[in-house]
């Protein structure tokens, strides 16, 4: 089986995106082993001109069984599973080429929106019992991230791979909070580089286990 796994390179400001740091230590250091699984990576520009081309070539060459996309989402305190793509590009801040799409569709003839189809319920309750906060998520925002959501799932839809796709939203790294103030209770809350590695082995593991069956519907 075969999957790919995408970061995002900084944006608005940042100088690091964990998605990038997540995905760099995967492929770098080898060390989310998983059997009979072959693991590819890259990091995508936050560039809506860019990105996409970028992806539906990637998705075209590799044929993944399985594609996990990852983003940064300053302010949550826990790792998202995305429920959602929807058919629009709506910046609320110009994108790394300085583009900001208002209101425009991704697809124009395609669907209003996309249900992901990672093993979702499953994975957040298995994160929950690693210890590692989690959470289904009903929108992934109308920017960058929810881009590749909706692209990687139009993708599946015309062409039938990747079979199982979604995306995961992280926190900030700590060395990102320490110098962001949050409303309340003052510091923007983070996870270490490693517990969201732990993360996406889980989801990865998760996936493959529940590849060929619906997902659990217990709530959690
Ligand atoms: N987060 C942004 C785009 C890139 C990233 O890491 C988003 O949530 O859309």
């Amino acid at each position: 089986m075969r999957a790919l796994l995408t970061g995002f390179e900084p944006f608005g400001g940042d100088k690091i995106n964990p998605s990038e740091l997540v995905v760099k230590r995967i492929s770098g250091e080898k060390i989310v082993d998983i059997s009979g699984l072959e693991i590819y990576t890259a990091v995508l520009p936050v560039s809506f001109r860019r990105a996409g081309v970028l992806l539906k070539n990637l998705l075209d060459d590799l044929r993944p069984d399985i594609y996990i996309g990852l983003g940064q989402w300053a302010g949550i305190s826990y790792v998202t599973l995305e429920r959602i793509g929807v058919n629009i590009k709506d910046a609320r801040t110009p994108d790394n080429d300085g583009e900001q799409p208002i209101d425009e569709p991704i697809d124009p003839d395609g669907p209003v929106a996309y249900f992901t189809t990672l093993p979702k319920r499953a994975i957040v309750k298995r994160l929950r019992e690693t210890g590692i906060p989690s959470a289904i998520s009903n929108t992934a925002g109308t920017f960058l991230c929810n881009y590749v959501i909706y692209l990687s799932l139009h993708h599946s839809a015309l062409k039938g791979y990747p079979k199982r796709a979604g995306f995961m939203h992280l926190p900030l790294l700590p060395e990102q909070a320490a110098h962001r103030r949050s409303d309340w209770p003052g510091i923007a809350p983070s996870m270490s580089l490693d517990t969201m590695v732990k993360a996406v082995e889980i989801a990865l593991k998760t996936t493959i286990e529940l590849f060929d069956k619906s997902d659990e519907k217990t709530p959690i």
